[in-house]
């Protein structure tokens, strides 16, 4: 007996879904708590994606929930320009206290890719505001990931995102190179020791354009939706040298690496590298309410106080930025990674989910498995005529098994929660050892 009458799939158009294929078959998920979901036929589904990266808390904690349900029936919206709401001012200030050094200042979005498309745009007026405006390029990086937005989609480096759009994306970006080889680091656990010298081209785009003319750098710290890139020992330091050297602002896009992924606050303290400015969204509010923050270190935010002090300083915003709803969510989040030393959990287990994850080694088809903190990639060879046929099968396998996992193409991605139990890991990754084995 299906929990809910199947509703009439028709009129939605579900996002980075086939939509045809979807709807012949269906999997509609009915609810979730902790790190499990049920589905419309009230099968139990093992979450080892946390959400979509979003929810190392596991699902509806009660906390969360608590602090969602008080709020909505205190103060449900207020004016976002020219008034405020004490939640998004507590969430700011908290945000602040856990974000590294010289980080004063944050900017509420709705989603990571208003984050990234606002912290592009901060880039730009930073330099205008300090007589530098015809620094005006922005740099993103081939593989890379910076949401749906125009400016997100111009700096990103994933082609069938852009391929579309290709009219329409920003004049005078440019990319550097990815920093994925498998002949020299497949099967790395955790950083490759091979491709700190990568960095140099990023001196080469510099020297091509001249520094003069270059706003920012964005990058994430560890590639995501690309299929888990970890960065080289020594490649971000070195990015980071380069901006500092020609005074382009680096920016860290850490939608996903953000809020305990890489069991820490943030991927700069992972990596111990500190950019200029942070995007954020997902982990922020553990997914319950959509959110976005983009944190700017206290230089850049004084550079834009220079005008008369009765004139809006950045014109921009959104309806929604610093909605008290997901503020109230926001702060709960927070609260709970303090409490429960949710960082500190995801670090204990990271050894253990990467152990598992390197037991795929071997399986038919693996060509490589890379992972750093709780993230997980498992690349498959393609099968001919079919690129990423075998990593959706093997998706579907899981699902069916009861787990599930996330296929980009024949990447398999996985992001097991904060408090993944060591039974639960093996889980997951029994079940896709399994599904190599049946889908070959
Ligand atoms: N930046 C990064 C680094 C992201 O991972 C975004 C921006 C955009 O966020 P919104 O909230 O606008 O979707 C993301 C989103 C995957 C996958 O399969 C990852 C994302 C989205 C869809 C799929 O890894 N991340």
């Amino acid at each position: 007996m299906p929990l809910t009458p199947q509703p009439n799939l028709e009129p939605y158009w579900m996002p980075f879904t086939p939509n045809r294929a979807f709807k012949k078959t269906p999997r509609i998920i009915h609810s979730a708590k902790g790190n499990y979901y049920t589905d419309s036929t009230g099968r139990q589904l093992l979450d080892g994606f946390s959400g979509l990266w979003t929810s190392g808390l596991g699902h509806c904690h009660p906390r969360i929930v608590a602090a969602v349900q008080e709020q909505v029936a205190k103060l449900d919206y207020s004016m976002a320009f020219q008034v405020g709401n004490d939640k998004a001012f507590a969430l700011a200030e908290k945000v602040v206290e856990l974000a590294p050094e010289g980080f004063s200042r944050v900017f509420f979005t709705n989603s990571g890719s208003e984050a990234v498309d606002t912290a592009l745009k901060i880039a730009l007026a930073y330099h205008r505001a300090r007589g530098d405006g015809q620094r005006t390029r922005l740099i993103g990086r081939e593989k890379g990931y910076h949401g749906v937005n125009f400016g997100g989609m111009s700096v990103g480096g994933i082609p069938p995102n852009r391929k579309a759009f290709s009219a329409a994306l920003l004049p005078g970006v440019d990319h550097i190179r990815h920093t994925h080889s498998l002949p020299d680091m497949a099967f790395s656990k955790g950083q490759p020791g091979w491709g700190a010298h990568l960095a140099e081209d990023f001196e080469r785009v510099v020297q091509l354009h001249d520094a003069s003319n270059i706003a920012a750098l964005i990058v994430e710290p560890v590639s995501g939706s690309a299929g888990i890139i970890v960065p080289p020992l020594g490649y971000l330091q070195r990015l980071r040298e380069i901006c500092d050297k020609h005074g382009i602002l680096l920016i860290f896009d850490e939608v996903i690496t953000a809020f305990g992924r890489l069991g820490a606050a943030f991927g700069a303290d992972r990596f111990g590298v500190i950019p200029d400015i942070i995007t954020t969204a997902k982990g922020l509010t553990n997914g319950v309410i959509p959110m976005g923050a983009v944190l700017v270190k206290e230089s850049i935010y004084q550079a834009l106080m220079s005008g008369p002090e009765n004139q809006i300083e950045l014109f921009h915003g959104y309806t929604y930025s610093g909605h008290p709803v997901a503020a109230a969510a926001g702060l709960a989040t927070l609260q709970v990674y303090e409490e429960e030393g949710s960082f500190a959990q995801a670090k204990s287990i990271e050894n253990k989910f990467e152990e598992l994850l390197h037991s795929l080694k071997g399986e038919p088809n693996v060509i490589d498995i890379r992972n750093i903190g709780l993230m997980g990639g498992v690349e498959l060879a393609p099968r001919t005529g079919a690129i990423g046929a075998r990593g959706f099968e093997v998706f579907l396998k899981a699902f069916e098994d009861g787990v599930v996992i996330r296929s980009a193409g024949d990447i398999l991605q996985f992001s097991p929660m904060f408090n993944s139990t060591t039974d639960e890991l093996e889980r997951i990754v029994e079940t896709v050892h399994r599904a190599l084995r049946k889908i070959g």
